[in-house]
């Protein structure tokens, strides 16, 4: 890895009160399934683009069409709710655990369209992947014995862990380090509140 390069990725972060429901609830299950690698709930976030590692002139390019791209679209906050789990690819053979988005997820989506593009115009590759927004709780490594009981009572226990209103995006940075990653937002871009003109 060289110095000028940043491994980052845009993200909606969870409000507090949210954020706080949602890990007491997982806390019921971390001590049954300690094979799977939980995630620490101060990294609880729903990625929008995983940037990959970019040179910081790009992070520059990129902050700056994330701020043009939020103001064209002129995308306001708007009130997101934490709902119901998940497996990826799926519960027959998870192997990442996720909380999801209750009611309708356009808002969100909107918001991860403009950021794909403003990722495109500040030269980081195209998302493939349909996006699916949800908050990572648990990977499940592929030599662990699937704890299918504990994944059958989170999928039955599961509801509504509350709404917040979304009014921001983080550009955060990644460190990989031995005991996990690190989060650490580089700037926090904020939706414009200005009243529409009627
Ligand atoms: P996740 O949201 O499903 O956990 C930081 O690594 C964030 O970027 C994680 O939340 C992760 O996914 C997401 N991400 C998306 N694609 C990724 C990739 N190819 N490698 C690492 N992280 C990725």
């Amino acid at each position: 890895m060289t110095d000028d390069l940043v491994r980052c990725f845009v993200c909606v972060e969870l409000g507090q009160p949210v954020r706080e429901r949602l890990s007491r609830w997982v806390a019921r299950f971390r001590p049954m399934a300690p094979e799977l690698r939980w995630v620490r709930d101060d990294a609880y976030h729903i990625t929008l683009k995983f940037c990959g590692e970019i040179p910081y002139t790009h992070l520059y390019k990129l902050e700056n069409a994330l701020e043009h791209g939020l103001s064209l679209k002129r995308i306001r906050a708007f009130p997101l709710e934490l709902a119901g789990v998940g497996a990826f690819p799926g519960f027959r053979q998870p192997r990442v655990l996720w909380a999801g988005i209750g009611g309708e997820d356009y808002q969100v989506q909107r918001v991860a369209s403009v950021v794909e593009s403003a990722a495109v115009a500040a030269g980081i590759e195209r998302e493939k992947r349909p996006f699916h927004p949800h908050v990572t709780l648990a990977r499940v490594p592929p030599t662990a014995e699937l704890p299918v009981g504990v994944l059958r009572e989170m999928n039955n226990s599961s509801g509504s862990w509350g709404e917040w209103s979304v009014s921001s995006i983080t550009l955060m940075r990644s460190e990989l380090l031995p005991e996990g990653p690190r989060y650490t937002p580089i700037s926090i871009l904020e939706f414009s509140n200005d009243l529409e003109v009627q």
